[in-house]
């Protein structure tokens, strides 16, 4: 087990776009255990693997009250998105302290791979919603903050810069 370090926005590795996983092998259930445990120390609900700096299509989730429920999508794909939207007022590891409201579908069905390499399917609504959508994001190149106005964008790097800048010293 290791936990992986997160890249900060707005690290250009962010925007890197993710390619499928081939095989689902030992390989990618190592970095699936990993970004499990990285998603549980910080702790968040969701990670996809953009964020540790690897490009491949993988995402770990788990929205549960008790931590109980962890999901693995591997080349997931939404497959059909609600025309009603919901307002959720988001975070995300690779941009701490910052939250903002995002519009985004309120239900949507996914069709992904499991650990086993096995296609399942599934429909979300709520927070699981939110989540999967945030992540797709990330496999994209896309930080929830991109949905914000461009003088939000630039308050936040300008703020993050500076978190960084303090981080160092000392
Ligand atoms: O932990 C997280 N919480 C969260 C809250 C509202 C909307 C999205 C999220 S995802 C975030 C973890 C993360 O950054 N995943 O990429
Ligand atoms: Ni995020």
């Amino acid at each position: 087990m290791a936990l992986l370090p997160i890249l900060r926005y707005p690290d250009p590795r962010l925007h890197k776009v993710a390619k499928p996983v081939q095989v689902v092998d030992d390989r990618i259930r190592t970095l699936v255990r990993d970004m499990a445990e990285t998603m549980y120390d910080a702790p968040g609900v969701g990670l996809a693997a953009t964020q540790v700096d690897v490009h491949e299509r993988v995402v770990v989730i788990d929205v549960s009250e008790d931590s109980n429920d962890l999901r693995v999508l591997i080349n997931p794909e939404i497959i059909w998105k609600s025309e009603e939207t919901q307002v959720y007022e988001e975070g995300c590891l690779s941009v701490p302290g910052i939250y903002d409201e995002v519009q985004r579908a309120a239900r949507i069905r996914v069709r992904t791979l499991d650990e086993q390499g096995e296609t399942r399917e599934f429909d979300a609504e709520g927070l699981l919603a939110v989540c999967v959508q945030h992540e797709l994001d990330h496999l994209m190149g896309k930080v929830f903050v991109e949905y914000l106005s461009p003088l939000k964008q630039n308050r936040i790097k300008t703020r993050l810069r500076k978190q960084e800048r303090e981080a160092l010293k000392v």
